[in-house]
């Protein structure tokens, strides 16, 4: 890098390609979509007449689509791309790297085992980072000795692995990701590795399967008496213990180099207390942490989500330190990926277009939300701090050599910061660190960050950072959908409304974007309007759309084309397969028709103050069947949720409606004439019943334990039976 100084920056950001011809590209659908709306207004039909009801109601809903295609072009219109330099980061700074603390939070011993735990923190142990720099934090809000024991086991064995890995320069660092595709042939240190590893995982996985620890271990520790004032996951003390204290000269891995401080923390809990999820395990960890290492950044990963590339912490140091724009970055988001998925995706979970291009576009406004994994933040603006010019912030490193605490004085003084008390009459939870009293309390600490002043970065560098895993059946991903679009909708309705809290303190294209995402919930309505209501007027034969060779029928063409067109070629863009966008598609209508659906009327009901919103936790492990047919691609229903009695209901009633009108048109023999005035109820219909051929099949051929559960057959049928008794009548 022969230029070096300090004139060339750490990252550059480009725009995307050919924006221009995108945007006119997109001004022309919204040509389209105003003569729709044109369309359906100047024809409304005269009171008395058939349709009138269903006609305003699509006029509802297309009116609602436009506005909402609209905000979704908030996330399209200005993306950028950003790439770091690595190689001038090293060179410029590599003996000032700052201090950075990792956190990783857990919560449940049983949905998220102690195994994926610690190899997650292993992972983040042995990133490419001077060791005495680096510091790796569990919080455990399970409070459980099971995996305290598991970290320490796995502190014994990465005096073996974080050597290993720099030696080889393993991939990634993950010992499980590691190990699964490798056969045990290979050479050298690698079987006794390996040997190393399943000794442990042995150890962890009899500690586990016993629910205890033994009494041979217990009495090795000292950390394990803690647990004796212990009486449930829910009350207890703060329990604590630095379990690697890099700072202590002997602590030392086999070949002698320096090792990570590694701490285990389960925050105090006491019924009476709201412990704020994990928003609450956040501000503990980082109150504690300052007290233990006080590292400059702050990475945070969910216990599922390992690193995958061991330099992706110099790739956000590349923002932080860049001299001439690092100063207002608060925080660098990492995409969520995932390593679980499939090829062709059947439940969509890659979230392929949010992390490939809608997130760069709100990044192009002044910077993407902050998602609560794999982000790294500046800790001064996690605390609080307001974005000033010309105040430098500095992140380089200090040694705290002089502090010289002994390891029991450090714990006792960092548990009192992790009391239930301790935020009584503070600003924690509020202008200090994560908010509290929101579902999805990463997005509005985000949002109240760029409120101050501050930009955010994403970067989303072709070799993903973290990996994480995916829901694996249906019910899992609807439910994880309705809680990510129920905590959005209610930060909508809160006194944090991007729309009204953002308001001149972000960019309008950043604040359109917050919308979009905010927004997702209401949705539902006009979705399962147009997915019922055009159908059930096929087999009544009142047309609601243009006929064919009426000019109004083009704009509804054009935007039909031009939308599908371009979300295809957006979706094959961004990696995806052609089978993987159908399957995207069947998901969408799934996820706004039933997802959508109970989180808006959730959040209503909440709002009435009837109900209170309460945090379920999607499990993380399948049983052996689930996977088989996760990975065969087969869409796994097998739970009777009230979802699936909607989903079908909607998808049978399609059906009905199509055979219905099949009958009509051939016994009347007048089936060209229909084709022309009902051409596009007939491609709606259509569509709603190959999109949902596997429903049907589940209802209906399947046998497995897969299949739709007979009770969500017998209602949905009851449902579609009644409705069209309701119909009969109503005309
Ligand atoms: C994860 O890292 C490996 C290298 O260890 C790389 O081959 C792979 O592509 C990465 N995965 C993703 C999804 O980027
Ligand atoms: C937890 C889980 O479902 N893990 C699975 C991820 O995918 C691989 C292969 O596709 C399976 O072997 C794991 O069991």
């Amino acid at each position: 890098m022969g230029n070096g100084g300090n004139s060339s920056p750490l990252f550059e950001t480009k725009r995307a390609k050919r924006i221009v011809l995108y945007r006119l590209f997109a001004a022309s659908i919204f040509v389209g979509i105003c003569f729709i709306w044109v369309y359906r207004v100047s024809h409304i039909p005269k009171a008395g007449e058939d349709g009138r009801f269903g006609w305003m109601g699509l006029l509802g809903a297309e009116l609602w689509f436009g506005f909402y295609w609209l905000l979704t072009q908030a996330c399209r219109w200005n993306r950028v791309y950003r790439h770091t330099f690595r190689d001038r980061l090293s060179e410029r700074y590599e003996d000032e790297l700052p201090g950075m603390d990792i956190f990783v939070c857990t919560a449940d011993p049983t949905i998220e085992p102690p195994m994926m735990a610690i190899n997650t923190v292993l992972s983040v142990m042995a990133y490419d980072y001077p060791p005495e720099k680096l510091s790796v934090y569990l919080s455990d809000d399970g409070g459980s000795e099971l995996t305290c024991y598991a970290l320490l086991e796995a502190a014994e064995f990465a005096k073996h692995w974080i050597p290993y890995c720099k030696k080889y320069n393993v991939e990634p660092r993950s010992p499980a990701a590691y190990f699964a595709p490798l056969a045990s042939d290979n050479a050298g240190d690698f079987t006794l590795i390996k040997k190393l590893y399943k000794d442990m995982e042995n150890k962890i996985e009899i500690a586990v399967k016993l629910g205890s620890i033994s009494e041979e271990v217990r009495s090795k520790h000292r950390g394990f008496s803690q647990w004796d004032s212990y009486s449930s996951p829910r009350d207890h003390d703060t329990i604590l213990q630095i379990v690697i204290d890099g700072r202590d000269p002997n602590a030392r891995d086999v070949e002698g180099c320096g090792l990570p401080t590694l701490v285990y923390l389960a925050r105090e809990k006491r019924p009476q207390y709201h412990h704020n999820f994990k928003a609450g395990a956040m501000n503990a960890l980082i109150r504690v942490s300052s007290n233990i290492s006080n590292g400059k950044v702050i990475l945070n990963v969910d216990c599922d989500m390992y690193s995958n590339n061991s330099k992706a912490i110099r790739d956000a140091l590349c923002f932080f330190l860049d001299e001439e724009k690092g100063q207002e970055i608060a925080f660098v988001q990492f995409p969520q990926n995932f390593e679980n998925v499939t090829k062709n995706e059947v439940y969509s979970s890659t979230l392929r277009i949010i992390s490939e291009v809608e997130f760069h576009g709100l990044d192009g406004y002044g910077g993407p939300f902050y998602i609560g994994t794999g982000c790294f933040h500046r800790r001064d603006t996690l605390c609080g701090r307001k974005f000033s010019k010309g105040y430098k912030s500095e992140l380089k490193w200090e040694n705290r050599k002089g502090e010289e605490t002994s390891i029991p004085k450090l714990e006792e003084s960092s548990k009192s910061l992790a009391s239930c008390t301790f935020e009584e009459n503070t600003q924690w939870g509020k202008e200090m660190g994560l908010k509290y009293g929101c579902p999805v309390e990463d997005i509005i600490t985000g949002l109240s960050i760029q409120c101050r002043g501050w930009k955010s970065v994403y970067c989303n560098p072709p070799r993903k950072a973290f990996l994480g895993l995916a829901p694996t059946t249906l019910p899992q991903t609807l439910l994880q959908h309705k809680r990510w679009s129920e905590g959005d909708f209610q930060i909508l309705v809160s006194k944090y409304s991007p729309a009204l809290y953002g308001h001149g303190k972000i960019s309008l294209g950043l604040q359109l974007g917050y919308c979009c995402y905010c927004l997702w919930a209401p949705n539902c309505l006009a979705t399962l309007f147009y997915s019922i209501l055009p159908s059930i007027y096929l087999l009544r034969g009142i047309s609601v759309f243009p006929q064919i060779s009426s000019p109004w029928f083009i704009p509804f063409a054009y935007v039909i084309i031009a939308k599908y067109t371009w979300s295809f070629g957006e979706f094959l863009w961004s990696g995806g397969t052609i089978l993987g966008w159908w399957n995207d598609q069947r998901i969408w209508l799934y996820k706004r028709t039933s997802s959508y659906l109970f989180a808006f009327i959730d959040t209503i009901l909440y709002c009435l103050g009837y109900s209170d919103s309460a945090f379920v936790i999607t499990a993380k492990v399948a049983d052996e069947d689930v996977s088989q047919r996760y990975e065969k691609e087969i869409m796994d229903f097998g739970a009777s949720s009230p979802m699936f009695v909607i989903l079908a209901t909607v998808a049978l009633l399609n059906l009905y409606c199509f055979a219905g009108f099949l009958k009509e048109a051939i016994t009347r023999k007048g089936i060209v004439g229909v084709y022309e005035t009902m051409a596009l109820q007939i491609l709606l219909c259509g569509v709603l019943i190959v999109i949902n051929l596997p429903l049907y099949q589940a209802l209906y051929l399947r046998k497995d334990s897969g299949k739709m559960p007979s009770s969500v057959v017998f209602k949905s049928m009851a449902f579609v039976a009644f409705s069209c008794v309701c119909t009969k009548f109503l005309y």
